[in-house]
């Protein structure tokens, strides 16, 4: 059985003209272009006769249980269609639309599932406006209080569930009422590895741990052309020191990664050394103890930092999530059906926070990778080839049907 590759890539590129403004596409989670591309997916999941439900965190359920289908924990699959600032148009929208692909063609198949099979739209994978990122999966698996996210308040001081109602999509279930017997999801790979290398498949075993922090360094505003360098309380070059800092220590450790994604300068004026330095930092490794040690280390730097330079700091733990292992079982399902369709294919560790790993908590969950061409992507260059989308989607049809038989 092959997936419809040119609905299914159709469905991709309408997708992704949504959101498009002068700089880009951005669909941040519960803005207006959020909105639109929700009501274009809850469009076709209702063409396609399933039925759809929303949560109370705004999670978008299409649901397909064809007369005589015993009501069982069902099969589900899915993945995000919020996007970052100047997003490409493959990242969560892949797997969104070709969990809704799998289901077309096993209809017009007239595939009888022995479980109801679903797919979901998760809110705020992405964590752009309102922390932490995968929010909507979370919250689903019982890892956030559901009233605390939707008091979140965003970048922009909105609070999510304003938002989510204002845009229509304050669902009515509470998160996690349906209980998945297996999750599986389809992204691309959003990394260099299997472009690099030729692979055509990434069976994804497992996803590296993410810390992030929202730290603030006050200092004391002054002129920049009378204050001399020994007087100064640079909240500015603070930040730039943990930044660099954190920079040699993942040079000197290829499993460590920082990245320093946002920073704010007050009074932000050329000539006025800045009293106030907000920033964030991205911590990642697939090493538990790594990571750890880094977050406590850079606590302790911050202080130091603060000592020097004669400021004070606050650092907010914005997330905290561990590695996590996928499961064997479904691993070896998705190279089962690569085998059988003559996929090259490898283990591959997610760079990227992933739904599905908050979905590993519940259910039995693993992920099935495509090529990124170039490894680029939360950038509008983000590209990956027709047929390797194809591909990534036959394998999920595979997969759900060995789940759903
Ligand atoms: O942050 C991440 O890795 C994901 O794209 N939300
Ligand atoms: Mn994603
Ligand atoms: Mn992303």
């Amino acid at each position: 059985m092959e997936i419809n590759g040119a609905r299914l890539m159709g469905n991709i590129r309408t997708l992704g003209t949504l959101g498009i403004n002068e700089t880009g596409r951005s669909r941040l989670a519960a803005s207006d272009e959020d909105k639109a591309g929700r009501d274009y997916v809850k469009g076709l999941f209702e063409e396609a006769g399933l039925e759809v439900v929303v949560d109370r965190i705004g999670n978008l359920y299409g649901i397909w249980r064809p007369e005589g289908c015993p009501d069982v924990d069902p099969v589900m699959t899915g993945s995000h269609i919020d996007s970052v600032i100047n997003a490409g148009q493959y990242d969560g929208d892949l797997g969104v639309l070709s969990g809704l692909e799998v289901i077309r063609t096993l209809q017009e198949a007239g595939f009888r599932p022995s479980r109801p099979i679903v797919v979901v739209a998760f809110t705020n994978e992405e964590g752009v406006r309102y922390q932490p990122d995968m929010m909507g999966s979370l919250v689903y698996a019982g890892g956030q209080p559901l009233d605390e996210a939707l008091d979140s308040i965003g970048t922009d001081g909105t609070r999510l569930g304003d938002e989510l109602a204002r845009i229509g999509y304050a669902g009515t279930i509470d998160p996690g009422d349906i209980k998945p017997a297996t999750f599986v999801e389809l992204h691309i790979e959003q990394g260099p590895i299997l472009d690099v290398e030729g692979t055509q498949i990434g069976v994804v075993e497992s996803l590296q741990g993410i810390h992030w922090k929202r730290i603030t360094f006050h200092g004391a505003q002054n002129h920049a052309g009378t204050t001399p360098t020994s007087m100064r309380r640079d909240a500015g070059l603070a930040a730039a020191k943990v930044n660099v800092r954190e920079r040699e220590h993942a040079l000197a450790n290829d499993k460590f990664l920082c990245t320093v994604g946002t920073i704010a300068l007050e009074p932000n004026a050329v000539n006025v050394i800045p009293d106030k330095a907000t920033f964030t930092v991205d911590l990642r490794s697939p090493v538990k103890e790594t990571l750890d040690s880094e977050d406590a280390g850079l606590e302790e730097y911050l202080l130091q930092v603060a000592e020097q330079e004669g400021l004070t700091v606050e650092s907010e733990q914005l997330t905290c999530f561990d590695p996590v292992p996928f499961d064997e079982g479904v691993c070896q399902r998705i190279e089962a059906s690569c085998e059988a369709r003559g996929l090259s294919h490898r283990r591959i560790t997610s760079g990227a926070g992933q739904d599905a790993q908050m979905m590993a908590r519940i259910c039995p969950t693993a992920m099935i990778f495509v090529p990124s061409v170039n490894g680029i992507s939360h950038n509008p260059e983000e590209y990956s080839r027709d047929e390797d989308c194809v591909n990534g989607a036959n394998v999920l049809l595979d997969v759900l049907v060995s789940l759903s038989e």
